[in-house]
């Protein structure tokens, strides 16, 4: 049986703007309904509301830690405005996953910024990074006793998030909307790779981050990575090293000398000589078009490990999106198998936070569902899925 890390972690993940509803004053707000096929996130899953509801989810089902968000465009809705109610709101969620026995697992940043940090230029603007600064220092009160923060949530995807809103700007024709994170819409190109100077400034931003924080908490500080476990063809292997510097290690290599990595791991890719070779269709994709491959967690985790040089690995986000939680709990259950095989090799991993505790909304499309729970669009009501209770029954084991 696996020896797993005392007091590892298990639990599920979420962010903000996928989940609370009515994030006003946020970039990615602005930007829906703008382009056809792109639906809004309106009241989300209503969690502003209802993250207690939510939170004793988890902890019902024997689950002992929850990820989740602070929303910078709540907390500084104009450039110096803090919001106090807004800063003891998060606190008011910290404090209720103290009292649930959960361990709060928290991220600055998850994708969305305020609109006017947009407007000013975002994370290409001159004062990029000293706003980012000016936001953690305003946050850092409420985070007494919080033991791991993220700083950033996938910087590599965000840096092509930021790519594709640049493009968009200087296009006429607005197109049809493309999410990030959905390979199979249709006939499309593929995503952009990140664009590696979006990518330093936001290993900047991270640093300046982690440089307060340390400061002024005694939390873990990290940040989390897409890793897209790459797999060469015979004879790719440079091609691979090529991309995955693009990709993901210059975000790895920024995150030496933090106290963890996040891995965030759902699929598998195989890269040619020519490049990353697409998803071909199959019975088997998931939601949003990726291969069904539960292994990509393993292959996530030992390059994440190898490129950190041994930085502690706390699996921040892994799960998949499907209408059956059958094949939910089946590919969870083939995840961790491979995860429990890395911890068996030595890597040191701090926990497991599913991806997501909540069907959710996936960045313009409300389709693709992830979650662990349902939740009814019209009336909010969380309907638990049988794969919440076999997480909970899973960690539960594996305490024991
Ligand atoms: O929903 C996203 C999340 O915001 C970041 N990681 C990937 C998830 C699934 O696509």
């Amino acid at each position: 049986m696996t020896e797993l890390a005392p007091g590892f972690l298990w639990g599920a993940s979420t962010a903000p703007h996928q989940i609370e509803g009515n994030n006003l004053n946020s970039d990615f707000w602005a930007s829906e309904g703008r382009m056809p096929g792109m639906e809004r996130s309106g009241d989300a899953c209503d969690s502003y509301h209802r993250y207690r509801e939510d939170m004793r989810l988890l902890a019902d089902a024997g689950l002992n830690a929850y990820r989740f968000g602070i929303e910078w465009a709540r907390i500084e809705p104009v450039p110096g405005l803090v919001s106090r109610a807004e800063l003891a709101h998060y606190r008011r969620m910290i404090d209720t996953a103290f009292e649930f026995g959960l361990t709060p697992v928290v991220t600055l940043h998850h994708f969305t910024s305020p609109l006017w940090f947009a407007q000013e230029g975002g994370w290409l603007g001159d004062r990029a990074v000293e706003r980012f600064r000016t936001y953690v220092e305003a946050v850092v009160p409420i985070l007494d006793g919080v033991e791991w923060i993220v700083t950033m949530n996938e910087p590599n995807m965000l840096a092509i998030m930021v790519g594709m809103a640049r493009a968009m700007q200087s296009r006429q024709d607005a197109g049809q909307w493309q999410s990030p994170t959905v390979d199979n819409e249709g006939p499309r190109p593929q995503l952009p790779a990140p664009d590696v100077k979006i990518g330093a400034r936001l290993v900047e931003a991270h640093h300046a981050a982690r440089e307060v924080l340390r400061e002024r908490t005694g939390a873990k500080v990290g940040w989390t990575v897409a890793n897209r476990a790459f797999v060469a063809r015979p004879g790719a292997e440079e091609k691979m090293r090529e991309l995955e510097y693009v990709w993901e290690d210059l975000y790895l290599e920024g995150a030496r000398g933090d106290d963890f990595v996040g891995v965030q791991s759902y699929s598998s890719q195989w890269v040619g000589p020519d490049g990353i070779e697409p998803h071909p269709q199959h019975p088997d994709n998931t939601l949003v078009g990726t291969a069904y491959r539960p292994d990509a967690l393993a292959i996530a985790v030992l390059h994440t490990a190898d490129v950190t040089d041994g930085l502690p690995v706390l699996v921040t986000e892994n799960g998949i999106a499907t209408h059956d939680d059958t094949r939910r709990v089946a590919y969870t259950g083939e995840a961790l198998e491979h995860l429990f095989k890395v911890i068996d090799a030595g890597i040191d991993v701090r926990g497991y936070l599913h991806w997501s505790l909540l069907d959710n909304y996936e960045w313009g499309h409300w389709e693709p569902t992830f979650g662990l729970v349902e939740v009814d669009r019209e009336t909010f009501e969380r309907r638990p899925k049988p794969s919440l209770a076999w997480l909970g029954e899973t960690a539960r084991r594996a305490r024991t």
